[in-house]
């Protein structure tokens, strides 16, 4: 049997039922083939980063046991994400989706190649999926960049807050 590795995936969304596409999005990841979901954040309302003239988005991180390789994995959440409706050519770069996944930390992996980046090329500037991650690994490291919670502790958190697990 292979190992399993232990890969972060940071959900994301700012249309539709959002809350609900999240829980129902980490299902999808647990029933993936060689993968289940060991760990899963409390989902925070953050406010838009990048591009900010947008709706507030839900963000949660799951943690994922799974022996499919970094590539697999990314394509299986591709494809998740066009289930639950994403469409990729109606979107703009950092714009408004129903569901984003993206793959933050894939064990201690570093892979610079097209359409896969790991760790993601943002996550140490990146707020809104640093809180959900330093929740459930507190001690993880961020290759290359050092401790996820002092890359968190450089950052403004004063707007994202968890939501209630009544909440939509
Ligand atoms: N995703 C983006 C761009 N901006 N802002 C927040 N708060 N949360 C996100 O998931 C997000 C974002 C592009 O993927
Ligand atoms: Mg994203
Ligand atoms: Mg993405």
């Amino acid at each position: 049997m292979k190992p399993a590795v232990t890969a972060y995936v940071g959900l994301g969304g700012n249309l539709g039922a959002v809350a609900g596409t999240l829980r129902l999005a980490t299902g999808a990841l647990d029933r993936l083939p060689g993968t289940s979901v060991a760990a899963m954040s409390r989902l925070y309302r953050t406010p838009a980063w990048g591009l900010e003239e947008q709706p507030d988005f839900v963000n949660g991180v799951v943690a994922l046991h799974t022996t499919l390789p970094a590539p697999e994995l990314l394509q299986a959440m591709l494809l998740i994400e066009v289930e639950f409706g994403r469409d990729r050519q109606a979107g703009t770069r950092w714009g408004p989706r129903v569901l984003d996944l993206d793959l933050l930390l894939y064990g201690d992996l570093v892979l610079e190649a097209p359409g896969l980046r790991v760790p993601h090329p943002h996550l140490h500037e990146r707020a809104f999926a640093l809180v959900p991650l330093v929740e459930i690994a507190p001690q993880v490291a961020i290759p290359g960049q050092g401790l996820a919670r002092d890359a968190l502790s450089r950052l403004q958190t004063t707007a994202i807050e968890p939501i209630a697990p009544t909440e939509e």
